[in-house]
Formats: structure tokens, C-alpha cells, sequence
């Protein structure tokens, strides 16, 4: 019986996928090593896979210790943490786990928006401290029917929520760089779309091309009643940019699934009673994990079974052929 391929495990998987990985492969966890340099230097050579996750992706120090790598399988859609371009060059397959997590993403977007908008967090409190009883009624809030709303990348989950949101009688316009065969309104101008909107969806891939897209400019077009939603990359908004604006009463309110630097939320946020934080959950259910999970450990078994993949990503799609 030859040796089974060896599989770099980084980052946060369930033990239910390490368990299926190893049905295949002979299993080493980054985290687990005390040395980390010494242990790269010494195994690096030795490994052809990686199974990673969104966040950690694939550190540069990893990437050049495996010279022999041939495959990546990450737990995520988003692969900015991943030098896809480089990987590619250097004929490494990269995977990641597209579709399945499209309503669990965009529910939590909609949860942030009604949220916001219908201050849920601080009724709650007003019923759980008492402040119903000693104070009286909660103060009236805003409804969520019949907004303008402004989706900032319409791609599979972009998509999936504007679904949604015409639930709640929104009117839809998006901004992508190229347009799409979709009945909303297109904006190739981000500003003058926030101009339009009152309620602002982020929801591109982070990374270099879209850094700071939601800028100053921006927030101050979406206006001091205009609610913004980033369930994207913390990177796609001017986080400091984000609190000017919020402090100036520039813009109305923010919910926030992602940040600059998370785990780190900046203290000034966390003061606001306008916005509502989550913790970087937008696929965190069990059953959304599950999927996502199956979907790595799948295109690791199609991976050793045939060569390929089963969701590459775009970048890597002609290795897949
Ligand atoms: P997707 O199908 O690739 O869609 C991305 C959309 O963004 C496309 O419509 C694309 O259109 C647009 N876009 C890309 N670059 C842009 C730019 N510079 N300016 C404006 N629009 C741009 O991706 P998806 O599956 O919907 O996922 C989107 C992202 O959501 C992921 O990459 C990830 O970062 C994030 N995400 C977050 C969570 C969470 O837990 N919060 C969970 C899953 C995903 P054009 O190419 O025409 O510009
Ligand atoms: C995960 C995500 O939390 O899919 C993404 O892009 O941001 C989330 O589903 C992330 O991949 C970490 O595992």
C-alpha cells in the first residue's frame, strides 16, 4: 500500500472534514506545530495539499515552503487571502466553496438591514431592562418597506439578496464594474448610485481591486438617512472613513458583518447605538458549514480520483480542464 499524499490542514475545519481528509491523505495541522519555521522548513517538501479556510488562506511563508503543492481546497467563497494569480503560475489547482452559502449570506444581510433599521438591538434592551415598564412605549424607528436600495456587487450572493429585498417592495439599482442581464437599474457611477439609494448592500470580493471602494465620498452620497451594509470584506470599507462619517451624523446607521482587522473592532463602532455588529457569521449555521464543508472534502477526493476539482476558482479553471 504507497504512502498517502500528505495535506496541510490550516485554519479552522470541523473535525467532521479533518475526518474525512485523512480517509485520503496523511493529515498535519499548522496550528499544531510549535515551530512553525523549523516544521516548514523541515516537511515543506512533503506536502501536495492544502485544505484552508477564507481568513487564513494561504500565508506567504506557507506558500514557499511547499514546492510540491498542487492543490488547494478552502472553506469559503472568498479567496483574497489567496495569491490565486501566483497559484495558478505555479500550476496549483485552488478550490473554493461557491453557491452553497448564497441565502445563509444574504439572509444575514437582511437580518443587519432590519436590524438597523428597526433599532432591534436597543428594543430588545428597552424590553429585557424594564425600560418598558418604567419608561413607557419604544420610540418609533423606520420602516424597511418600499426603500431604495443600492446592491454593490451583483454576483451570486448580490443576487440573492436583491431577491430578498424585493420582498420588502425595495426598488433595486446595482453597481459592478460590468453590467448584468438583470431587471435592476445599472450604475457604473458607485456615487451616484449611493446618491439614489437609501440603503447601501456591499457585497463584492475583497482584496486589491476593490479596497476602500466604499469611501467618504460614498457614505457621505448614501447621506446622514442612509443605512450601510457590508457583509463583503472588512477591506472594502474606509473603516476610519466609517466612523468620521458616522460621528458627523453623515450617515444614518451601519451594519457589520466584517472588518478591517478582525477579529479587532474599533472601540468608536462599538459606542455607536446606530450600528449593529456581528462577528464575521454570514454562513455561520451548521447547516451552511455542513455544505461548505462537504464541498471542500469534495473537491479533495475529486482532487485524488481524477485531478481535478469540482469549484475551482476562476483563476484556475484552465488547470481544471
Ligand atoms: P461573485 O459571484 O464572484 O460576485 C462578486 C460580484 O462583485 C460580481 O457581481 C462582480 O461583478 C462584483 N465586483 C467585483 N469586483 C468589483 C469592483 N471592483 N467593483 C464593483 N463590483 C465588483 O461572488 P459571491 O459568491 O457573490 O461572493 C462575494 C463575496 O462575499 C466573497 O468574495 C466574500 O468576500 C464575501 N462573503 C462574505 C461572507 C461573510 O461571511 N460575511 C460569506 C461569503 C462571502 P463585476 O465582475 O462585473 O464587477
Ligand atoms: C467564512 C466567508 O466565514 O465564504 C466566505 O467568503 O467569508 C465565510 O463564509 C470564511 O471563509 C472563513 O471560513
Amino acid at each position: 500500500m504507497p504512502d498517502k499524499p500528505k495535506l496541510l490542514q490550516i485554519g479552522n475545519v470541523t473535525a467532521r472534514m479533518t475526518a474525512r481528509f485523512e480517509a485520503g491523505f496523511d493529515v498535519s495541522k499548522l496550528f499544531d506545530q510549535e515551530d512553525r519555521a523549523g516544521f516548514l522548513a523541515a516537511e515543506g517538501a512533503s506536502f501536495v495539499a492544502i485544505a484552508t479556510d477564507g481568513h487564513w488562506g494561504v500565508p506567504d511563508d506557507v506558500a514557499a515552503a511547499l514546492p510540491n503543492l498542487k492543490v488547494v481546497a478552502s472553506y469559503g467563497v472568498g479567496y483574497d487571502a489567496i495569491d490565486a494569480d501566483g497559484m495558478a503560475a505555479r500550476g496549483v489547482l485552488v478550490s473554493h466553496t461557491p453557491d452553497v452559502l448564497n441565502d445563509e449570506v444574504a439572509d444575514t444581510a437582511i437580518m443587519l438591514w432590519l436590524a438597523v433599521s428597526r433599532r432591534l438591538v436597543q428594543a430588545e434592551a428597552w424590553a429585557r431592562s424594564g425600560d418598558w415598564e418604567a419608561k413607557g412605549a419604544f420610540p418609533l424607528t423606520h420602516t424597511v418597506r418600499g426603500r431604495k436600495v443600492g446592491i454593490v456587487g451583483l454576483g451570486r450572493i448580490g443576487q440573492t439578496i436583491a431577491e430578498l429585498a424585493s420582498a420588502f417592495d425595495a426598488t433595486i439599482a446595482y453597481h459592478t464594474r460590468s453590467e448584468k442581464d438583470v431587471p435592476y437599474a445599472y450604475y457604473p457611477d458607485l456615487v451616484k448610485m449611493a446618491e439614489a439609494s437609501e440603503v447601501l448592500i456591499v457585497i463584492t470580493p475583497g482584496g486589491p481591486g476593490t479596497r476602500h471602494l466604499i469611501n467618504a465620498d460614498v457614505m457621505k452620497a448614501l447621506g446622514p438617512e442612509g443605512i450601510l451594509i457590508n457583509v463583503s470584506r472588512g477591506s472594502v470599507v474606509d473603516e476610519a472613513a466609517l466612523v468620521a462619517a458616522l460621528e458627523a451624523g453623515e450617515l444614518g446607521g451601519a451594519g457589520l458583518d466584517v472588518f478591517e482587522a478582525e477579529p479587532k473592532i474599533p472601540d468608536a463602532l462599538k459606542a455607536m447605538d446606530n450600528v449593529v455588529l456581528l462577528p464575521h457569521v454570514g454562513s455561520a449555521t451548521v447547516e451552511t458549514r455542513m455544505a461548505m464543508g462537504d464541498l471542500v472534502c469534495r473537491n479533495l477526493e475529486m482532487w485524488l480520483d481524477k485531478g481535478r476539482v469540482v469549484t475551482p476558482v476562476p483563476e484556475c479553471k484552465f488547470l481544471n480542464d
